[in-house]
Formats: C-alpha cells, sequence, structure tokens
C-alpha cells in the first residue's frame, strides 16, 4: 500500500522510497468513450491524481497510439509508473488495492456482494442496450428500442432500485456513498438520458443525483465541447 498526502484538496500517493506515484489514464472521446469514463469518474471521486492522455477513437492512429500503452489496443488504459494496467473494472480493482480508496466497494458484506454482483453484470452484459444505445453525451435521440433492449434497461432499473433500497439511503448513490458500482453504471445514467427511457421516479431520483455531482458534470462539459463525431 503507498501512503497519501493531500494537499490543497489533491490526494498525491507516494511509494516507500519517497518518490511520487504518476499515473496516467488514457481515454477515449469524452462524448463516445463509455468504458473510459468508469475508471475516470472513479479515481476522480477517490480524489486519486493522475494525468488524463486522450486518443481519438476515430482517428488511424488509434491502435498504433494505444499501442504504446497497451497491447490490449483499447482505452481505458492506466499506466501506474510504467506498468499498465487496461480493462475499465481491472483499472478500478487496482486502484482500490494499490490506493487505499475512501469510495472503493460499499463496506456491509451484503451490499458489498450485491455491488460486485451488478458491477460484474454490466461488465459483461446488457449486450442489446450496449449495442442499440452507444454513449453519446451530447445527443438527444428517439428511437423504437428493441424488446431485448427493454429487457437491459427493466434488469438494471431493477438493480438500481434494490442497491437503493437495501441501502435505506435513496437520496445519494446506488449504495449511499460513492462506489465502484456508479462508477460502472455512470454511462447507463448517461445512455438511458440520452435516448429519452422512461423510467420510474426512483430511477429518475437516481440519474438527476450523479449527472450533477461535480466530477460527472465536469466529464459530461467536456464531451459537449467535443467536436469530433463518429457516425452511430
Ligand atoms: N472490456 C473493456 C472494453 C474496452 C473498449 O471496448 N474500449 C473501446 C472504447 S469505449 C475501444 O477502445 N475501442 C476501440 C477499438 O476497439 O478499436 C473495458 O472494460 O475496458
Amino acid at each position: 500500500m503507498l501512503s497519501r498526502s493531500i494537499y490543497n484538496g489533491t490526494t498525491f500517493n507516494w511509494h516507500s522510497d519517497g518518490m511520487m506515484n504518476d499515473l496516467i489514464l488514457v481515454i477515449g472521446n469524452k462524448n463516445y468513450s463509455s468504458w473510459s469514463l468508469r475508471p475516470w469518474l472513479f479515481l476522480r471521486k477517490n480524489q486519486l491524481l493522475f494525468t488524463e492522455q486522450q486518443l481519438w477513437l476515430d482517428e488511424p492512429e488509434f491502435k498504433s497510439d494505444v499501442a504504446a500503452f497497451s497491447s490490449g489496443g483499447k482505452v481505458p488504459v492506466m499506466m501506474d509508473g510504467g506498468e499498465a494496467i487496461w480493462d475499465s473494472l481491472a483499472i478500478i480493482e487496482t486502484a482500490i488495492d494499490r490506493y487505499d480508496c475512501r469510495y472503493g466497494w460499499p463496506e456491509e458484506p451484503r451490499m458489498r456482494a450485491h455491488a460486485r454482483s451488478a458491477a460484474g453484470e454490466m461488465h459483461s452484459g446488457f449486450i442489446s442496450l450496449r449495442g442499440q444505445c452507444p454513449m453519446d453525451i451530447r445527443g438527444h435521440h428517439h428511437k423504437t428500442l428493441s424488446l431485448e433492449t427493454l429487457a437491459d434497461i427493466e434488469r438494471i432499473s431493477y438493480l438500481w432500485t434494490q442497491a437503493m433500497d437495501s441501502s435505506g439511503d435513496n437520496t445519494r448513490w446506488l449504495y449511499g456513498d460513492f462506489s465502484a458500482a456508479d462508477a460502472m453504471f455512470a454511462p447507463v445514467v448517461s445512455r438511458f438520458h440520452s435516448y429519452g427511457v422512461s423510467v420510474t421516479p426512483a430511477v429518475q431520483r437516481y440519474m438527476d443525483f450523479a449527472m450533477a455531482d461535480p466530477d460527472f458534470a465536469e466529464w459530461i462539459e467536456s464531451a459537449r465541447k467535443e467536436s469530433r463525431s463518429i457516425a452511430l
């Protein structure tokens, strides 16, 4: 475990040899890269200092540029010193292991297991929603959603409602305090918003709360300022 110090609200991580740790998060377009948003928001909410390295997904050089960081060929990648950690969930888990994150998984064992299960289901599933409604923060889409996509939406709404009920705090994040599950579902909040998904009042409350979060709002604002468009 590294030690940490806080200066002007920013957390610095120190190796035992006194060298400051140096994290780089390689991300894609903020408007489109749902997988990049997840670890970015997680690191931010945990006040871990990192440098952002943005690669444009629509550039022909994307693959060669990303290869300079990771052989996986995709973003996000977290560079911890010279070491690459790729894949959104692995970055979040590694940050929790190494950096004593205040907001990792919920503390309470049942909520912790639920949060891990829901985040795992997000990471491996909801293929129809992901395919039919790609993240497009600037966009407002009106399309007829397939039955499979509607089933994904219903399942996610059920998981969110269960989470909020289990924590007994339905005024803030899914499990009360911010957790890795909120980071994993952040792009879904954006998708529900962009695709005008009709949701229950409880789900809408969660979405409004998440999108008003200063860090999430900063990402949304940066996405709005990006001028690059990718045909969806
Ligand atoms: N399972 C990976 C998915 C990463 C992923 O698909 N990233 C997309 C951008 S959101 C990407 O790099 N696409 C470029 C490509 O496949 O060439 C994760 O969780 O990080």
